[in-house]
């Protein structure tokens, strides 16, 4: 923990109406304003990209009701955290309708808030943290390394896919999408580091670091938003404006922790 609170962006990520859980389905009335994966993100203005959610298979998940957002499933320490940041009815509690372990969660078609893609699938990524965010990853492999990586682990190995269950026609359609210009790596910034660094798979830990220590900040400064509402606009600029529209839509909140 340090010492500001870090600002996460959640997202929420929508399940389509007739996948909802069957555990969850007694709690879902005409009232309920959807079920959603609350992912938290530091790179809101990257959401145009996204391909797919990720999950760890064996963390376990709660879904809550909240007043404003439906009803959301992420860790029970981060539901723990929203209670505290007036999510709920009540401060400092969160009723649990149901828990989950993700590996229960995979294969689920989600709609993500701009992306190119009109329906996104809950997908396992073996490096996803309890005690970060809410557990929940929206997946940008344009412009994440990790994301990229676990994507390509999952593509690669048909046998990862069988034992979670995951249906090929769920990643193999899935590429990741040129939206952020960043010199000298092109509009595909972590595929080319990725490439060039020889990354081989999610598992490449200390390698992952510095392919997103090379590109994180780089992006903010020097890299361009190709697409949506803000095209040809500094990521330095972007960022606030893609995330204050999400959030004026309804489709992500401030968290903090
Ligand atoms: B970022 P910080 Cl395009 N476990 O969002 C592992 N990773 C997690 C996580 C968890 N429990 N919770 C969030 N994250 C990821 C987008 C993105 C992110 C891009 C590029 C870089 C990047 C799309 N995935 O993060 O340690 C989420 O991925 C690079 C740091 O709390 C979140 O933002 O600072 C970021 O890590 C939060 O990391």
């Amino acid at each position: 923990e340090g010492v500001a609170p870090q600002e996460y962006t959640l997202v929420k990520l929508r399940i389509h109406d007739d996948h909802i859980p069957e555990k969850l389905k007694p709690h879902v009335t005409s009232s309920t304003a959807g079920v959603y994966l609350a992912a938290a993100t530091l790179r809101p203005e990257t959401m145009y990209g996204q391909t797919n959610c990720w999950l760890h298979p064996d963390i376990r998940y709660v879904a809550f009701e909240t007043r404003l957002h439906g009803i959301l499933i992420c860790t029970k320490r981060a539901a723990r955290n929203m209670s505290y940041q007036e999510f709920t009815p009540t401060y400092g509690q969160f009723t649990i309708l149901a828990e989950f372990l993700g590996s229960e969660l995979f294969g689920l078609p989600l709609h993500g808030p701009l992306s190119h893609y009109e329906t996104i699938y809950v997908l396992p990524m073996m490096t996803i943290k309890e005690d970060k965010g809410t557990g929940v990853v929206t997946s940008v492999p344009s412009d994440s390394p990790d994301d990229f990586a676990a994507l390509t682990d999952l593509k690669n190995k048909a046998n990862l896919r069988e034992k979670y269950h995951i249906q090929d026609s769920m990643v193999l359609p899935y590429e990741p999408v040129p939206i952020i210009e960043l010199s000298p790596y092109g509009r595909l910034a972590a595929p080319t580091i990725c490439q060039q660094m020889k990354i081989q798979s999610q598992n490449d830990r200390d390698k992952l670091v510095e392919a997103k220590e090379q590109i994180y900040t780089k992006s903010f400064y020097e890299g361009i938003l190709m697409v949506g509402k803000y095209a040809n606009t500094k990521i330095s600029d972007a960022k606030k404006l893609v995330r204050d529209d999400l959030i004026a839509d309804g489709k992500a909140c401030p968290y903090y922790e």
